[in-house]
């Protein structure tokens, strides 16, 4: 029986204390508790004789790491995971009985894990791709995952089709390429012959397949659940993941370069904010609307290749999940945790979306297989702090001991124990929906409008929004050798936009199809609908803080150390984090001769790693940059992925030594700076910093 009150936001921390190990002060054993006085060599018949068979030490080590993999999923491979805690604003009690979104003053520990779909344990983080984002809630009435996606939608309407997906987009079977991509023959003939896939492929396509930080993502539920009160009474809804950050991008290139330079740069980033203090947060949304409405809408609700526009049905911020700690061990708690779409508590329950009702069949599938029986849940990250009590029993690695001697139910020798809880002991009661209809294997003509919200999404996105997307449809169909699949995309891309189809034609040598029927139904006529929808474009996300980006500030002995402290002090007092970057570790002397340490050297970060570049003054250290390609290569390249630059007196010169076309970099503005178009600033007085630092930090926000 659930008993709020016992639970805070370190319940779950503490439960894991009893399975925590720490060697500290302690003798090295073997896994029988056997101390061991030499670990360094076997145990042999002389000192260049035979090893002995009786070496229980050698035998135990080396059977234990030649066991030290499990399979990885087999999808979402790459991951990464991190606790905290979730807080409902106020009580949904009119919506939902989850117990979890009732009392405003209760911390409800979480673990969340972040994830690439396509790419293997090992690939980069940052490849186009969907991201998965999967929450587990550990409630006072049990386990609830939200296991969802940074986008919206999906790939297909009906869960038999998920094998087929994941074959075409996972690298080709005959020679294992490409890893962690989508560019290849495969994946776009599936994604040309299946025109429920269109709208997903727009979306990755987009910038949003591309993120700077799990901490900058949105997160969607994708399917439409149900709320049930305490009354009975259900309504649908939608889950959403904002991000405090605002949702953005990297771009296509920083993106290329980083799998490279940081192939973990977001695992990385999620890991550093947590360490560093800057908490990730999201805001829980719900898109709430009534059963009266399931056919009000142009679409099918059952339908995840689609979304609900939030001009129809508004998102509703209903509490705040907050990330604060990182796993102690990688294997034993992010790859180990289990999530499943099945794992709901009373007040939530499904709908008959064919894709979800799939899921609910698959996820403890690959439990098994992955894990290595049925016993995942006692896993320690997976452990509920519910109480758990069932006839469960034996199977490999059990943990627990069951000690009474009924395992069956009904019994009398255990008193009837475990009893059934009833729904007012907060006993989990399925939603009845009543049913009556013929066996069929088919697909409802509601799920066959494939385009209408890919050309919405299409519409909602800005120029430059559309130019990228035109451009990585460049590459990725660039990269599809058959003629015949490209034409075949750009046919069904003609159904979402005649210009967008023409544009993406030109780059890949095919022409829009002549003989070309729309795949299809068309929408119903007469139902709300929008033309356009703000929130799907990234330029409409929020934009009013700096708060932990990351600031380079170029530098080499003779800098001005004051403008330095002074640029770093008025960026970390708006939550940003700076970086000295110098030719050579060490410390560098300021042209005051103050000594400054340095954080990183020039051949080892590069300008990709941050948010923007300050150039202090100070005209004996800007000598020794300008001798350098690199501080030229750091500040073009920051200009070309639009990241804000300023600089400051003598700095101005490196500007002018880097070659970017139509900047200029005369005249000042009424304060003494002057604010170049693409975000670049400068000052030429130190008098002026003041406000170079204002619009420094304003041209940081804008992403
Ligand atoms: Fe899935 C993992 C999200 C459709 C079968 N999925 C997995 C993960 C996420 C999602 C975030 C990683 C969980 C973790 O971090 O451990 N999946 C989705 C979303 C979908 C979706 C948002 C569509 C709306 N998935 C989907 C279908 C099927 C699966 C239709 C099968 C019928 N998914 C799996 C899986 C995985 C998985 C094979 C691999 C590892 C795992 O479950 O634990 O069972």
């Amino acid at each position: 029986m659930s008993d709020q009150s016992q639970l805070n936001e370190n319940s779950k921390k503490q439960s894991l204390d009893t399975v925590r190990e720490n060697a500290e002060k302690q003798y090295l054993t073997t896994n029988q508790g056997v101390r061991i006085p030499h670990t360094d060599d076997s145990l042999k018949a002389g000192e260049r004789g035979p090893t002995l068979l009786e070496d229980f030490h050698l035998r135990e080590k080396i059977m234990h790491f030649d066991h030290e993999r499990i399979p990885e999923r087999v999808v979402h491979a790459r991951g990464a995971g991190a606790y905290g805690y979730f807080q409902v604003y106020e009580s949904m009690a009119e919506y939902t009985r989850a117990s979890f979104l009732q009392n405003p003053a209760e911390k409800t520990p979480v673990f969340v894990r972040f994830s690439t779909v396509v790419g293997s344990r090992g690939s980069a983080d940052t490849v186009r791709d969907v991201r998965g984002f999967a929450t587990k809630f550990y409630t006072s009435d049990g386990v609830f995952d939200l296991v969802g996606n940074n986008f919206p939608i999906f790939f297909i309407q009906d869960a038999i089709k998920f094998p087929d997906l994941v074959h075409a987009v996972k690298p080709e079977p005959d020679n294992e390429m490409p890893q962690a991509a989508t560019a290849h023959d495969t994946a776009w003939d599936f994604f040309s012959l299946l025109p429920e896939a269109t709208h997903m492929t727009m979306w990755l396509l987009s910038d949003r397949a591309l993120p700077r930080s799990f901490r900058m993502m949105e997160g969607f539920g994708v399917h439409t659940f149900r709320f049930i009160n305490a009354q009975g009474r259900a309504r649908f809804v939608k889950f959403h993941w904002k991000p405090a950050l605002g949702a953005h991008s990297m771009t296509w290139d920083e993106t290329q370069k980083m799998a490279g330079q940081d192939p973990d740069w977001l695992r990385r980033d999620l890991w550093e904010a947590i360490e560093m203090g800057d908490y990730p947060e999201y805001e829980l949304g719900v898109q709430l609307f009534e059963e009266s409405d399931e056919f009000a809408f142009p679409f099918d609700i059952l339908d995840a290749t689609k979304i609900i526009p939030e001009e129809l049905v508004p998102v509703r911020r209903i509490g705040k999940l907050t990330l604060n700690r990182n796993p102690d061990n990688f294997f034993a708690e992010t790859e180990q945790v289990a999530f499943h779409p099945g794992h709901v508590v009373s007040g939530i329950d499904f709908t008959n979306d064919p894709l979800l009702q799939g899921r609910l069949f698959s996820y403890l599938d690959t439990q098994l297989i992955r894990l290595g029986g049925p016993n995942f849940a006692e896993i320690p990250v997976n452990r509920p702090l519910a109480p758990v009590h069932n006839n469960q029993r034996d199977g490999y690695m059990r943990q627990t001991i069951n000690t009474e001697k009924a395992s069956y139910f009904p019994n009398s020798l255990s008193q009837g124990c475990p009893m059934l809880a009833p729904e007012s002991a907060h006993g989990y009661v399925h939603y009845s929906e009543k049913i009556n209809a013929p066996t069929v294997r088919t697909r409802s003509d509601s799920f066959k409008d494939y385009f209408s919200q890919a050309t919405l999404f299409w519409k909602s996105l800005s120029p430059a929004e559309q130019d990228h997307l035109v451009a990585a449809a460049h590459f990725e169909l660039g990269k599809v050798e058959s003629r015949a699949i490209r034409e075949r995309m750009v046919g069904l891309y003609a159904h979402v936009d005649h210009d967008l189809a023409r544009r993406i034609a030109e780059g890949i040598g095919v022409n829009i199809p002549q003989d070309n029927p729309r795949p299809g139904v068309l929408p119903p006529q007469g139902r709300r609908s929008v033309e356009r929808s703000a929130a799907l474009s990234l330029e409409n996300s929020a934009k009013n803080s700096i708060k932990s980006r990351r600031i380079a500030i170029l530098a080499a002995d003779g800098v001005d150390e004051g403008t330095i402290q002074n640029i770093k002090k008025a960026l970390e007092e708006r939550g940003a984090h700076t970086t000295l970057i110098a030719p050579r570790l060490g410390t560098i002397k300021g042209k005051s001769g103050q000594e400054l340490a340095v954080d990183q050297s020039s051949p080892t970060t590069s300008s990709i790693m941050y948010d923007a570049v300050f150039i202090p003054n100070g005209q004996q250290g800007i000598d020794q940059l300008l001798k350098q390609g690199s501080a030229r290569h750091f500040v073009a390249e920051a200009y070309k992925h639009g990241k804000a630059i300023a600089a400051i007196g003598e700095g101005i010169e490196l500007l002018k030594q880097v070659d970017i076309p139509n900047l200029s970099l005369s005249g000042t503005s009424s304060n003494g700076t002057l604010v170049n178009a693409a975000g670049v600033i400068t000052a030429q007085k130190t008098s002026d910093f003041q406000a170079l630092a204002e619009q420094f930090a304003q041209a940081i926000a804008q992403h």
